[in-house]
C-alpha cells in the first residue's frame, strides 16, 4: 500500500510523569503494531501537559523522555511521524476555533475532568482542564485521523471529538472525518497496585501505585510482591470488584505474553498468588530490559532526538496546516494575502 492510501492514525501521551506500564499497554503497544498499517502520527502532548501546573524545567525533559521512550519502545522514525504537540502551532488554533463551538453542557459531562478536578483546589483549576477535550479534539481531526489508539479512559474524549467533528461538518459543510477509538482487547484499563480499583496513572503520587517503564528490576519486583490482592486464593479472570487485585495481575501478565484468558488461567492452575506475582515480575523485567537498554542509549544523544522531533514537527506541519487553511476559510477568517 503506498503512503497515502494508508489510513491515518494520531495518538498522544502527556509528558506529565514517568510513564507506566498502563501507558505501555493501553497506548504505546499498539502503536507499535498499527506502524506498519497506517500512516502514523505520534505526538507529546505537552499543551496538555500544561492544563494541571507543571515545573518548567521538569516539562522540558520529561518532554525529551517520552519521546525518547516511543522509540525505545519500537516505534520507527523512519516509518512513523515523531513529534511535539506544541511545535506544531495549528493545534492550540484549532482549538481555539473548536473551543468557540463547543458548548460548555459537554464539556462539563466529562469524567476525567471531574476526576481530575476532583484532586485539586477549586480556586486553582484552571479552564484549560474543562477545554482539554476540545485541544484533544483539535489534535486528531487536524490529521484527518481516522484511527485513534488509546486507553479505555479516553473513550468519551473520543466520543466528544466525533460530536464536535460532525457539528462542524454540518454547519460548515463536510471538512472533518469521523475518527474511531481503537481500544486494545486486553490491557486496555490497568488499575493501580496498591488499589486495584482505580486506574493506573502517571502523575499518582504513591510509592506502591504504578510500574514505571525505567524503574529497575528490583523495583518492579517490590512493587509488584506489595500488589493488593485478596484471601481468597483464586487465581482467575473476574470483574467482581473484591477480585480486582488478581484480575489486574492476571490481565498485565496476558497482555505481555500475548496468551488468551484461557490459556493464562491454565498456566496458573494450582499455583498460589506468590507464584502469579513471581511470574508477573519475570514478564514486566523481559519487556523492560531491552526498552531501557535503547532508551539510554537514544537520551543521551541530544542531536539524533532533536532531529527526530524537528523533522517530525515539519511533516506534521504541513498535514495539520492544510486542515488548518480549509477550516479558517470555511468559517471565513481573512486569509493574510500571502501564500504559504
Ligand atoms: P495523567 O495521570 O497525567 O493523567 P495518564 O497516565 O492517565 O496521565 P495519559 O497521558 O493521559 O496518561 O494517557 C496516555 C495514554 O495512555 C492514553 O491512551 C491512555 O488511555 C493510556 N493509559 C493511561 N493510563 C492507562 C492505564 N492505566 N491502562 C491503560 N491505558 C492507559
Ligand atoms: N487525552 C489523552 C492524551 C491525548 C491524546 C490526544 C490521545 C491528547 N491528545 C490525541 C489521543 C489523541 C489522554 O490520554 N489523557
Amino acid at each position: 500500500m503506498t503512503e497515502n492510501s494508508k489510513k491515518r492514525v494520531l495518538s498522544g501521551i502527556q509528558p506529565s510523569g514517568n510513564l507506566t506500564i498502563g501507558n505501555y499497554l493501553g497506548a504505546l503497544k499498539q502503536w507499535v503494531a498499527e506502524q506498519e498499517t497506517y500512516e502514523c502520527y505520534f505526538c507529546v502532548v505537552d499543551l496538555h501537559a500544561i492544563t494541571v501546573p507543571q515545573d518548567p524545567v521538569k516539562l522540558r525533559a520529561k518532554t525529551r523522555e517520552v519521546a525518547a521512550l516511543y522509540i525505545a519502545a519500537g516505534l520507527d522514525p523512519d516509518k512513523v511521524t515523531i513529534f511535539v504537540q506544541s511545535h506544531v502551532s495549528a493545534h492550540a488554533e484549532l482549538a481555539w476555533i473548536l473551543t468557540c463551538l463547543a458548548p460548555m453542557g459537554w464539556l462539563n459531562r466529562m469524567t476525567q475532568f471531574k476526576d481530575k478536578a476532583a484532586k485539586q483546589q477549586q480556586d486553582t483549576i484552571s479552564s484549560g482542564l474543562l477545554n482539554y477535550p476540545t485541544l484533544m479534539a483539535a489534535d486528531i481531526l487536524l490529521y484527518q485521523a481516522h484511527a485513534v489508539p488509546v486507553g479505555d479512559d479516553q473513550r468519551q474524549h473520543l466520543e466528544y471529538t466525533r460530536d464536535l467533528a460532525q457539528r462542524f461538518n454540518h454547519m460548515y459543510g463536510d471538512t472533518f472525518i469521523l475518527p474511531e477509538v481503537m481500544i486494545p482487547k486486553a490491557g486496555a484499563r490497568i488499575m493501580g497496585l496498591d488499589n486495584p480499583l482505580s486506574k493506573m496513572s502517571k502523575s499518582e503520587a504513591t510509592d506502591s501505585h504504578a510500574i514505571y517503564l525505567l524503574d529497575t528490576p528490583s523495583k518492579v519486583k517490590k512493587v509488584v510482591m506489595r500488589a493488593v490482592t485478596d484471601s481468597l486464593g483464586q487465581i482467575s479472570f473476574s470483574d467482581i470488584p473484591d477480585r480486582a487485585g488478581i484480575n489486574n495481575l492476571l490481565t498485565i501478565y496476558q497482555s505481555l505474553t500475548q496468551l488468551s484468558q484461557e490459556q493464562t488461567e491454565a498456566r496458573f492452575a494450582g499455583k498460589g498468588y506468590g507464584d502469579l506475582k513471581k511470574s508477573v515480575v519475570e514478564v514486566v523485567n523481559a519487556t523492560l530490559e531491552p526498552l531501557q537498554r535503547r532508551y539510554s542509549e537514544i537520551i543521551d544523544e541530544e542531536k539524533y532526538l532533536d532531529g527526530i522531533l524537528a523533522r517530525g514537527a515539519d511533516k506534521a506541519q504541513q498535514m495539520a496546516n492544510r486542515t488548518l487553511r480549509e477550516v479558517k476559510e470555511k468559517i471565513g477568517l481573512l486569509p493574510t494575502g500571502l501564500s504559504s
